[in-house]
């Protein structure tokens, strides 16, 4: 599959440059993927996003990875499902495409994404993963220098959509 990887599993147990955190507004750490990064980081990882003053909806900010075996984590916040008819398409492409750009500004040349928005937020799984996947396309146009994205469903039906959106958007 090139430069995509599609791993069924738990996200902090990847040794990646970089892995993707599907956070709240104010990165003081939540519930699902949030929660898990952040007991499996330790407490120095809270310490460092309070100083960040929190982020939007959209955006994406960067801190170590302190315990976890990544070396760094792109905290982005993906839009709450209200139906799709407020913005919340664009939203997740925007919070995809700057966490590539953080990775990029950072000098990262690997990142692995949860399915942001797909838990506790509620965007339907096959959507999601499809702006996912398009977003990882033109990452991998737009910055040579990345050598892996890595896909990482928490559950097999999820695994199940991630490898339907990819032959659909990569064959
Ligand atoms: N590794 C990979 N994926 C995981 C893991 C894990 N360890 N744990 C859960 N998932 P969610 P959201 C999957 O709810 O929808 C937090 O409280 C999970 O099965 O974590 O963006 C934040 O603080 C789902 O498919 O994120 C926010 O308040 C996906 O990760 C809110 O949840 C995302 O589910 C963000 O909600």
């Amino acid at each position: 599959m090139g430069k995509i990887e599609i791993i069924q599993g738990d996200i902090t147990s990847l040794a990646i440059d970089a892995i993707v955190n599907a956070a709240n507004n104010t990165l003081l750490g939540g519930g699902g993927v949030d929660g898990a990064i952040h007991r499996a980081a330790g407490p120095e990882l809270v310490a460092e996003s309070s100083t960040l003053c929190g982020c939007e909806t959209g955006d994406a900010k960067i801190t170590k990875g302190y315990r976890l075996p990544a070396k760094h984590v792109i905290h982005t916040v993906g839009p709450v499902w209200h139906g799709g008819g407020k913005g919340e398409p664009e939203l997740l492409h925007k919070a995809y495409r700057r966490c590539f750009e953080v990775a990029h500004e950072n000098g990262l040349k690997s990142i692995a994404f949860p399915a942001i928005s797909a838990g506790v937020y509620g965007y339907p799984m096959d959507q999601a993963c499809g702006i996912a996947m398009e977003e990882a396309k033109a990452a991998l146009e737009r910055y040579p220098e990345l050598e892996r994205v890595a896909f990482v469903p928490f559950s097999s039906s999820a695994l199940a959509i991630y490898q339907e959106k990819y032959k659909e958007i990569f064959a």
